[in-house]
């Protein structure tokens, strides 16, 4: 049965935690992941988080399955976050949102339900992108093709060719957009470019998907939704896939949701059940613990208010390692413009080096950064970004 089955390639980011756990180098720094660690370089728990589960853990509930679509109170929490909770969608009833397993089991069951719905379609993700988009697409029966987006040379967005690429786009093709904090490269879109790619998608007939990963990274909660607001604003129907790994420190939970907006309450209504299809012939129902978390935090204001803090303090750090390592950089002697480590937004630096510079920085200084360039600044910290700063200035010098 299994003599003809091929070894698989490693994931390209979580196999370098493979990489990174055997290299023996005590000075080692783990960059690739996107993981946000605190200044100790420990993986934090929120204060907000821990709270909520001394409360849950005070009164024990039993654990009976959840919903199909996961906890109400959840789902109404998520919708709050997202959309807005006085927002029309919302308020009207027309936004279906289902608990799924973190932003990644958001992204599948809107894409196994988009299958059904529109098994030809073509998936278009950004150029670079997450690279699960692409296998998670391609793997739900897709055609994926990319539209253009990092623009390496300006370290900016060739924008004029992604309207240009959405413009010629068939009818029907999805279109997965990092609503904030792209990842791999830090580049977001203004307000003024949301609103351009939501008119056209909506006049062009495209289907809209929404990535949120990092909600809260960027420059705030509100802000880094703004792009949810540019398509509700255009009345369109499209998904938005939420995370909450990142924003709770809670990766290991698998707590995120997807979330459909539709043309009316009773369309919804359809849609839900289908969305339900798709989780019940899969996993049947989503697991209890993180969302209770989640939903605990999020519908209590003092915890709210802790949560809204922690995330900032996130935020901020990461910006001041960034400021940081600019300084370091320049200090080390390396020439040119670094505004673009201060601009790129959330977790990433696209620091611009090939795959060779990023091999180099591995074997000979052990810093793990991804091969396409990318190096999680929310794992730097005051002890470990001297020796990083010094090892990037020589490998840049060449
Ligand atoms: N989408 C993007 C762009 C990401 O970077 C991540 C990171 O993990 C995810 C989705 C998946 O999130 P989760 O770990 O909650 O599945
Ligand atoms: O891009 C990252 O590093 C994070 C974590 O298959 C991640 O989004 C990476 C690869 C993967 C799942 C999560």
């Amino acid at each position: 049965l299994f003599a003809a089955v091929e070894m698989a390639p490693r994931d390209p980011i979580l196999g370098l935690n493979e990489q990174f756990n055997a290299d023996p180098n005590p000075a080692k720094v783990n960059l690739g992941v996107g993981v946000y660690f605190d200044d100790a370089g420990k993986l934090p728990v929120l204060r907000c988080v821990a709270e909520a589960e001394k409360q849950l853990l005070e009164s024990p509930k039993a654990k009976g399955y959840l919903p199909i679509d996961g906890i109400a109170a959840y789902d109404k929490a998520v919708q709050g976050l997202v959309f807005g909770a006085e927002s029309e969608a919302v308020t009207s009833g027309r936004v279906a949102t289902v608990q799924a397993l973190g932003g990644t089991g958001g992204l599948k069951v809107g894409a196994d339900f988009l299958q059904r719905l529109r098994p030809a379609a073509t998936v278009l993700i950004s150029d670079p992108s997450w690279e699960n988009h692409r296998a998670l697409f391609t793997n739900a029966g897709f055609p994926v093709d990319t539209y253009p987006y990092y623009d390496a040379a300006a370290r900016g967005i060739r924008f004029d060719a992604l309207i240009a690429k959405l413009q010629a786009a068939a009818a029907g093709t999805v279109v997965v957009l990092h609503a904030c904090c792209h990842n791999p490269t830090g580049c977001d879109l203004s307000p003024a470019q949301w609103q351009q790619i939501a008119a056209t998608c909506a006049e062009r007939g495209l289907v809209p998907f929404l990535d949120m990963a990092y909600q809260g990274f960027g420059k705030g909660i509100a802000e880094d939704g703004a792009a949810v607001q540019c398509f509700l604003a255009t009345g369109q129907q499209f998904f938005v896939s939420t995370s909450f790994s990142k924003s709770f420190s809670l990766y290991g939970e698998r707590v995120g949701a997807l979330s459909v907006v539709c043309a009316s309450k009773e369309e919804c209504a359809r849609v839900l059940s289908q969305l339900k299809i798709v989780i019940r012939t899969n996993y049947s129902n989503p697991p209890t613990f993180g969302a209770q978390v989640v939903a605990t935090v999020l519908t209590t204001p003092a915890l709210r208010a802790m949560w809204e803090k922690e995330l900032a303090g996130m935020r901020e750090r990461i910006k001041a390692m960034r400021s940081a390592l600019v300084q370091q950089l320049q200090a080390a002697g390396v020439q040119g413009d670094l505004s673009y480590i201060t601009t790129q937004m959330g977790m990433f630096s696209y620091s611009g080096l090939g795959k060779e510079q990023m091999q180099r920085l591995r074997s000979e200084f052990g810093v793990y950064g991804v091969d396409s360039g990318r190096i999680c600044v929310a794992a730097l910290n005051s002890r470990n970004i001297g020796p990083v700063a010094a090892a990037l200035a020589k490998v840049m010098a060449g």
